[in-house]
């Protein structure tokens, strides 16, 4: 570099820089950048929860949402969007982990940098993040998937089989453990297996073919996953096993239309995953706005239209009950999500 140049180029940086700053519209600058990182991308479970985020970030107003994830269900995808994130200056991140260390000193990375971090729908443990957004009561939602099981079962008794999304997952993990807990009281029921479809819907439908030849006696499928649901309801309906075996689990009406249709599943359960974006957008908006480094028991934090949350045990929150979906209420509910 020659001196001439070397004298002009701090002149010119100066310059290029009151320019931009002379264009970007004060707004802009201002906005707060909030990022949605999910599992995986292409599941319709994370996208009606981005709709619901998107509609937060209207209500509030100078909030960008940036919806992303990797591609499959990986714990190391999910890394590397955050490291991503961290160098794009996020104001927050909130996350539904595929597993729940793995992701912590990338987490814990972006806490470091003032980045405020939640886990919401599959959580990342507590060192990770500020605080833990969970759709409705771990209990319930194990009770759930076995009192619907045995409703669909002739005196509620057969052996069933769990199909579930990968290995490590937070949440799915969670709610196994309370069926198992919450098992004794279906004397009927029991479990004889649990496989992995890591929420594809590929690897879920040949789980579900190869669960069906090894477990001729299975008569329910429990797929606490709205990816694994539909593909083991469709595996049983091609296996020509409809009102011989029942799927039923987490899903979305309208993913799950046609298995309620064809009989392949008579009812399942899930929670608005609309609200639940929502509510994650507003509670990271509030945890940015109020600059809160920690979360204690009792925080009241608020969420627009959903009121206000308050913050349990372990930075917990949780929301409402799951409902039931069945033929009577699929066609209303599938217009929705
Ligand atoms: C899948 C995901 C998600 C879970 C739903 C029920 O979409 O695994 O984490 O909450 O199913």
């Amino acid at each position: 570099m020659s001196v001439f140049s070397k004298m002009l180029l701090p002149v010119a940086m100066a310059v290029g820089l009151t320019a931009v700053c002379a264009i970007t519209p004060a707004a802009a600058q201002d906005k707060v950048r909030i990022a949605l990182v999910v599992k995986s991308l292409g599941n319709g479970f994370f996208e009606a929860a981005n709709r619901g985020a998107q509609e937060a970030a209207k209500e509030l107003g100078g909030v960008e949402i940036i919806y992303t994830g990797p591609t499959t269900t990986s714990a190391e995808g999910q890394i590397e969007v955050i490291n991503a994130l961290i160098s794009q200056k996020v104001d927050a991140i909130a996350v539904s982990a595929n597993d729940p260390d793995a992701l912590v000193p990338a987490l814990s990375k972006a806490m470091q940098r003032g980045i405020k971090v939640i886990s919401w729908d599959s959580g990342v443990s507590a060192k990770g993040r500020l605080m833990h957004l969970n759709p409705s009561s771990n209990q319930l939602i194990g009770n759930i998937n076995l009192k619907l099981a045995a409703a669909a079962l002739p005196d509620g008794k057969g052996d069933a089989a769990i199909l579930s999304a990968t290995a490590t997952s937070t949440n799915q993990n969670i709610w196994i453990e309370e069926m198992k807990k919450a098992l004794p009281n279906y004397p009927g029921l029991k479990i004889v297996t649990t496989v992995y479809g890591d929420d594809l819907s590929d690897k879920s439908y040949r789980e579900t073919q190869a669960l069906l030849k090894t477990y001729p006696q299975v008569k329910a499928i429990i797929a606490p996953t709205s990816v694994g649901i539909v593909a083991a309801a469709q595996a049983v309906k091609d296996a020509g096993k409809i009102g011989e075996v029942y799927v039923t689990g987490l899903g979305l009406p309208s993913e799950m239309a046609g298995a309620i249709k064809s009989g392949a599943s008579k009812s399942f359960a899930i929670w608005n995953p609309i609200d639940l974006g929502y509510t994650a957008t507003m509670l990271s908006y509030d945890l940015v706005k109020g600059k809160m480094t920690s979360v204690p028991e009792g925080a009241k934090l608020k969420a627009g239209r959903m009121g206000e949350i308050t913050v349990g045990k372990g930075g917990e929150a949780a929301m409402g009950d799951p409902f039931t979906y069945d033929a009577s209420n699929i066609d209303q509910f599938a217009k929705i999500f």
